[in-house]
């Protein structure tokens, strides 16, 4: 099934093909500032602090397990500079720390849970380091290496290598206390660095800003733009660097960059006793998967563990029951009994619900519509293009056959990924997807119909 006419467009690679299907995964933000009830540590805290009473992997990972995520990047070393395992570059981690008489390894118990309740695991290790005094020197690159490698050689296959772009400023520095500002496009040097990842997790996705594998969406509110492009031009650009181009993604972007929507379900990273009445509620993360996930991106939710180390209960309530609303909308596909038809041609692919198969437009502009043999009630239409051939739906329409006429129900631009359409509820017998515009004969490997 291949088009006769494919154009050159920005495909992705297998890598990013195995990160689309996660959609749902968590961030996980611990370290000394859950203790000091900071957001931004200043590297010059006492490891001492860091005591975890009833730390447990197991209840966080099997928490993030029922909430429906497909994986976690645990912060391993965050700006404040202070290390979940016991580094053998510097002494400022939980070597220090009461934390198991000092001989704890945060990172490992996450990643042995992880591979327990079948998580992929990921790293965050902040480039920027508050505490570490040759921070803003090439003698820091160096360091940042050394503890990139022992991550990305000692805990299993990553999945996710995250890349912070929040970049320099001011810190303890070991002792200098002064404001230390970096180039944003050259002092990290990112091409040798990335190259290691690369030897060293060839299957794990880069996160930074501006990729390569992933890109940040532009805010941390958990919302992809409409359109969300999966492709962008990052010619130019570096972490931490403004880029007005995050959200939407550039429709002629040269490459395949898909958009990350990080978000946490409190207003902070970090957890703060003063924020367990401001937990996201069912309602908002439904919201929110619908502005990631439902726009092509992906969705990032930080679960940040109190200090007993667990996630405090009021989260696991509010992520469970969102998880067992997405599972309740999304059980059933009533596509599946449908008939799928293109101008007199057989188009069952697209609602099979296997996502080996797709169907390919004979044109640029089309139809495609699904007849059910009796009436049924939705008011969720989920819609995926086939990846390998590239982004090429530009613009669309959905119609519903009502009362002996077809009415227009939704109408957008881009679709990639995934697009999932929010209907008011209706009953139909039929209905149709136009697409309008196109860069290419559309490959459509999704047309699914729910009922919320
Ligand atoms: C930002 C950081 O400064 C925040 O603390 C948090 O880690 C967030 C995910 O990324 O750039």
């Amino acid at each position: 099934m291949s088009n006769p006419t494919t154009p050159n467009l920005p495909v992705p690679s297998p890598r990013q093909l195995n990160w689309h299907s996660l959609e749902l995964y968590g961030f996980v933000h611990f370290t000394v500032n859950t203790f000091t009830d900071k957001e931004w540590g200043y590297g010059d805290e006492s490891p001492a602090v860091f005591n975890p009473t009833a730390f447990d992997a197991d209840q966080i990972v099997s928490t993030a397990r029922d909430g429906g995520l497909k994986g976690l990047i645990l912060t391993c070393k965050h700006h404040d500079g202070f290390c979940l395992w016991p580094s053998a570059y510097t002494e400022h981690s939980i070597k220090h720390s009461p934390w198991r008489g000092g001989k704890g390894d945060m990172v490992a118990e996450f990643s042995a849970a992880c591979a327990r309740h079948g998580l992929k695991f990921g790293v965050y290790l902040s480039p920027w380091d508050r505490n570490h005094p040759a921070y803003g020197s090439p003698a820091y690159i160096a360091y940042y290496r050394n503890q990139l490698r022992e991550l990305l050689t000692g805990y299993g296959p990553l999945f996710e290598i995250w890349f912070d772009g929040a970049n320099g400023g001011d810190g303890y520095y070991g002792g200098a206390r002064e404001d230390r500002r970096i180039d944003k496009l050259n002092y990290y040097d990112w091409e040798p660095t990335w190259q290691m990842v690369r030897e060293l997790q060839p299957d794990a996705c880069i996160f930074s800003d501006v990729g390569p594998d992933i890109r940040w969406v532009g805010n941390e509110n958990g919302i992809a733009g409409d359109p969300c492009w999966a492709t962008l031009n990052p010619a130019g650009l570096g972490p931490g660097m403004e880029n007005p181009a995050l959200n939407n993604g550039e429709r002629a972007g040269a490459q395949w960059l898909p958009a990350e929507c990080d978000v946490s379900i409190r207003p902070g990273w970090f957890y703060h006793a003063t924020e367990d009445h401001q937990v996201k509620t069912p309602d908002q993360l439904v919201d929110l998967y619908y502005q990631s996930v439902g726009r092509g991106a992906s969705f990032l939710i930080n679960l940040p563990p109190d200090r007993r180390g667990l996630v405090h209960e009021a989260d696991a309530a509010s992520l469970r029951e969102f998880s067992a609303r997405i599972q309740r909308t999304f059980q059933t596909d009533l596509a599946r009994t449908a008939l799928a038809d293109c101008a007199g041609e057989n188009a069952a692919a697209v609602c099979d619900g296997d996502a080996r198969t797709w169907f390919d437009l004979p044109q640029r502009q089309g139809e495609i519509t699904l007849s059910f043999a009796s009436p049924v009630e939705l008011d969720v239409v989920s819609l995926r293009e086939h990846l390998p051939s590239g982004q090429r739906i530009d613009a669309f329409a959905l119609d519903a056959w009502l009362e002996g006429g077809w009415v227009e129900q939704a109408a957008a631009t881009s679709v990639g990924s995934r697009r999932l359409l929010r209907l008011p509820a209706i009953r139909t017998t039929r209905l149709r997807l136009r697409i309008l515009q196109a860069a290419a004969p559309p490959a459509i490997q999704e047309i699914a119909v729910y009922r919320s």
